[in-house]
């Protein structure tokens, strides 16, 4: 038995070598432990890209710690004792190396921090859980931003963590002299555009090793595994940012909502599987973004709108998921309980924008904002699909998915399961908005300005039903109440014929 000082576990999405359990460590003294691990790698039926991006970018990182001096026990998954989760992991290592602590940077995920707060009973050795400093907001700072605030709007936090930041600040005025640029944000994009594709990157032989072993382990699980094309170093990341930032920032504001047929990414920067497993760091990407915007490279609409998502969206759901967990994901304030239908693993439905998204989610483990919030977010909401069961999906279909982040998107703003904790109103939307935003209903089986019958596009009675269905529970909302009058003046043989062709519909599902 060898006798070491500090036994200091990295997870799948800490991979970065300023991590607070790294900080606080010796690389003389302290050991480091990862492993792959088959509980978290199934916990949800995780898109095979997804799994190999995590593995493939541990055993990269691994590497990078060896090269910085560190000790480091790599677990591959299926080696080393097939330890099936953190647990059994942690007590073999502790009876192999003795450590005097075990030290961890706090997890992402309420079910792990649960466990983790059990080890040093269980374990018999002390467990120091450190706070998480990659992140902008600690869990407190939220608290107390949150506290005695009737409503949790999105938009007055963005404005404390710009102040915090300094980004995009003259002195104690936003640049510009507008916090929010949005109202510039919302053009659909014309397919004779210059569309940018996402840098990639063929894979070595770690990332060879890896896919032979998800294909062998996985193969049931969603999605196709090629062709691979995630980065999954850190330089490789960087490089993902810096060619998004010269070819697609200066686009992505205006075309931040669009969706077009064969175009999956369009001007978004397809980094939160990077930023969320730790191989970018948010506050250096939003200051290359800055500078992108100071040096004239970008607009302002374009750098704003992005530098929001990160230190306003980012950080705010995740403060939403702390400060309501446990017991957020078990969020249902519109009593849904439709099973989620079949085509959402199989991407086999005539409704065209549906097919896209979830087509190239299979493809991909990607879908940007808006196909995610009013394609497949929408569609759910409409159709009436359990809240808990959606999450679970796109906590398995994204690259970029962990709970902290997906659970607000998909409880809290998509499904309006939270009862407006986080969002102002439904997202829910007819046909008409993915018509102005997309060009996917020209090439669909449904015609997207018909209400009902068996050719109208399925979102607009859904939508109007929805409405119908909801009246008590949204009309008190200033935005929706708009709704519910122009609902409440169709004649009632139309309102008939809405509800006919929703539960037609649905039963045809
Ligand atoms: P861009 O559009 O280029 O935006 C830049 C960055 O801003 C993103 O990389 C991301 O880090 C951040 N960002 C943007 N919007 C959000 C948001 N609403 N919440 C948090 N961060 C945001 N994002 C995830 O990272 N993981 C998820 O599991 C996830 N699940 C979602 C589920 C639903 C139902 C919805 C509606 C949104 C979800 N999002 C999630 C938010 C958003 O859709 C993704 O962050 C974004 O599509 C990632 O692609 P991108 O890197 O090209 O982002
Ligand atoms: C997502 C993921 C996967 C697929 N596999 C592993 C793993 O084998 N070992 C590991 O340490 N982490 C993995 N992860 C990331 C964890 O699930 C993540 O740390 C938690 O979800 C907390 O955010
Ligand atoms: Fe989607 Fe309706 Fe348009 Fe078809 S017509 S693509 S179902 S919005």
């Amino acid at each position: 038995m060898t006798a070491i000082r500090n036994l200091i576990l990295v997870l799948g999405d800490q991979l970065t070598p300023t991590l607070s359990s790294l900080a606080a460590g010796d690389r003389a003294r302290d050991r480091v432990l990862m492993a792959e691990l088959h509980d978290e790698a199934s916990y949800v039926r995780h898109h095979k890209k997804k799994i190999a991006f995590v593995f493939s970018a541990m055993r990269h990182f691994a590497e990078e710690l060896r090269a910085a001096g560190w000790t480091v026990d790599y677990v591959k998954l299926g080696e080393g004792g097939a330890h099936s989760g953190f647990y059994p992991l942690l007590a073999a290592a502790v009876a192999d190396l003795a450590p005097e602590r075990i030290v961890v940077t706090e997890p992402g995920e309420w079910r792990l921090m649960e466990d983790f707060r059990r080890w040093p009973a269980m374990l018999a050795v002390p467990v120091d859980i450190l706070p998480d400093d990659r992140f902008l907001c600690t869990h407190q700072a939220f608290g107390l931003w949150a506290e005695g605030r009737k409503a949790l709007r999105m938009e007055y936090f963005y404005r404390d963590m710009r102040r915090q930041t300094g980004l995009l600040m003259d002195g104690d005025q936003p640049v510009g002299g507008k916090w929010n640029y949005d109202s510039e944000n919302r053009k659909p994009a014309g397919s004779d555009l210059f569309m940018p594709t996402p840098r990639t990157v063929s894979p070595d032989a770690i990332t060879a090793e890896v896919l032979a072993l998800v294909a062998a382990r996985f193969d049931h699980h969603f999605g196709d595994l090629e062709p691979f094309w995630f980065a999954v170093t850190r330089e490789g990341a960087q490089a993902a940012l810096t060619a998004f930032i010269d070819q697609a920032l200066p686009r992505f504001g205006d075309y931040q909502d669009a969706m077009l047929t064969g175009e999956p990414f369009l001007y978004h920067a397809v980094i939160a599987q990077y930023l969320n497993c730790g191989l970018l760091d948010p506050l250096t990407v939003c200051r290359q973004v800055e500078a992108a915007f100071r040096t004239g490279k970008a607009p302002l609409n374009a750098a704003e709108g992005f530098i929001r998502q990160i230190i306003g969206w980012r950080e705010y759901v995740r403060g939403i998921y702390w400060l309501k967990m446990p017991g957020y994901d078990q969020s249902n304030f519109l009593g849904h309980d439709r099973p989620l239908p079949a085509f959402y693993w199989t991407g086999e439905t005539d409704m065209a924008c549906l097919k896209a998204a979830i087509t190239q989610t299979r493809q991909q483990a990607y879908a940007h904002h808006i196909q995610r919030l009013m394609v497949t977010g929408n569609f759910a909401l409409l159709a009436g699909i359990d809240p808990h069961e959606l999450h679970q999906w796109y906590l398995a279909v994204y690259a970029d998915a962990y709970e902290w982040v997906e659970l607000p998107n998909t409880v809290g703003m998509s499904q309006y399961a939270d009862g407006g904790l986080l969002a102002s109103k439904p997202y829910a939307a007819s046909g008409a908005y993915i018509n102005r935003m997309s060009n996917y209903c020209g090439s669909c089986r449904f015609d997207v300005k018909q209400r009902t019958g068996p050719e109208a596009c399925p979102f607009n009675a859904l939508y109007w039903d929805f409405i119908a269905r909801h009246r008590d529970r949204i009309a008190g909302n200033p935005r929706m109440a708009q709704m519910v009058r122009t609902y409440d003046r169709f004649d009632p043989a139309e309102q008939q014929r809405i509800a006919g062709s929703a539960r037609g519909f649905m039963e045809g599902m």
